[in-house]
């Protein structure tokens, strides 16, 4: 368990090394001599500039002067006490993704712009539900695009899960309705609905999903019982704007960061978490199938200041 758990904590921190790469170097930078105001203002202008937005950016370096002004620190207590200020911004931002505690069967509905990683991050959660014995019903909401049809039947086959779909341009509500029947009758544990990201313009797309929740809602009022919605953090802030258009349009009951591997702005993650009235649930760390893991803030945050477990 314990080698399991420092897998897991590594895949974290190699995933997040390139945005707290930037960070050590200039923690080690700022902090050579007893912090003053000078390198508080530094640190501040760092954490901006990791995408960590001027209001969280403001309050961390505020808490880590309390905790250290005047004093000499290591590399190592600095990076602690960053990590401690970063975690007190997360903790209360972070959830739980347990489709196999919630109502049978579960359905899940994957929303977000077009590349964001909603494909894939379905794919990956089919394949940890089958492995631990689940029965996952993969529906190709995402109608518009033959190749994204394609894309999915390759996950669920990969994972062996069941698969659903229908012809390019089909009625993506009316798919999610027969497969929810489908579900109910076959005694599935959890139906993982994908969708669009681009359709003929954003109106359209908004339409279109509020229209495959209106159904869906007509077989089950509580359902979907999650919406999650998948941000990129290689486009830093505009995953705000993202945030915001999904999270007043449609509803949101959580989020997924994906590509943390692939970016120096893994910082972002902490405006999105504040901004956001849904808590992070899951986040991608690679394109690989064990290359999602649940959210938890404190690893997230040793990792994005450059901590070992
Ligand atoms: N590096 C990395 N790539 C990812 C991650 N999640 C998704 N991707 C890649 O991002 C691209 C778009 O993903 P896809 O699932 O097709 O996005 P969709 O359009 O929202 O369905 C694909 O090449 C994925 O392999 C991640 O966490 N890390
Ligand atoms: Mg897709």
């Amino acid at each position: 368990m314990a080698e399991q758990k420092q897998g897991w904590f590594q895949r974290l921190t190699g995933g997040l090394s390139r945005s707290s790469k930037a960070m050590t170097e200039q923690v080690a930078e700022i902090f050579r001599k007893p912090l003053d105001q000078a390198q508080l203002d530094a640190l501040e202008e760092m954490l901006i500039e990791a995408d960590l937005g001027p209001q969280a950016a403001g309050r961390i370096a505020q808490a880590f002067g309390e905790a250290r002004f005047g004093k000499s620190a290591s590399e190592q207590e600095v990076k602690e006490a960053l990590a401690e200020a970063v975690a007190r911004e997360l903790v209360p931002r972070q959830g739980l993704f347990d489709p196999l505690s919630g109502p049978r069967p579960y359905i899940v509905l994957f929303i977000g712009v077009n590349g964001s990683g909603k494909t894939t991050t379905l794919g990956k959660i089919a394949a940890d539900l089958t492995a631990r014995g689940a029965r996952v019903l993969v529906v190709a909401g995402d109608t518009f695009r033959a190749a994204a049809v394609e894309q999915l039947k390759v996950w669920a086959d990969r994972s062996g899960a069941d698969f659903m779909s229908r012809d390019t341009g089909a009625d993506a509500a009316g798919l999610a309705f027969d497969a929810i029947q489908r579900a109910r009758a076959e005694a599935y544990d959890v139906v993982l609905i994908d969708t669009a990201g681009r359709l003929q313009n954003k109106q359209g797309l908004m339409d279109e999903l509020l229209k495959v929740i209106r159904v869906v809602k007509k077989i089950d009022p509580d359902a979907p019982h999650e919406t999650l919605l998948v941000l990129d953090a290689t486009v830093g802030r505009n995953a705000l704007s993202q945030e915001n258009l999904f999270g007043n349009q449609i509803g949101v009951s959580g989020i997924v960061m994906t590509k943390l591997d692939g970016t120096a702005r893994g910082g972002v993650l902490v405006p999105v978490a504040q901004a956001s009235d849904s808590p992070i649930k899951l986040i991608g760390v690679g394109e690989g199938i064990d290359d999602l893991q649940p959210f938890d803030a404190r690893a997230f945050s040793r990792s994005l200041v450059g901590l070992d477990a």
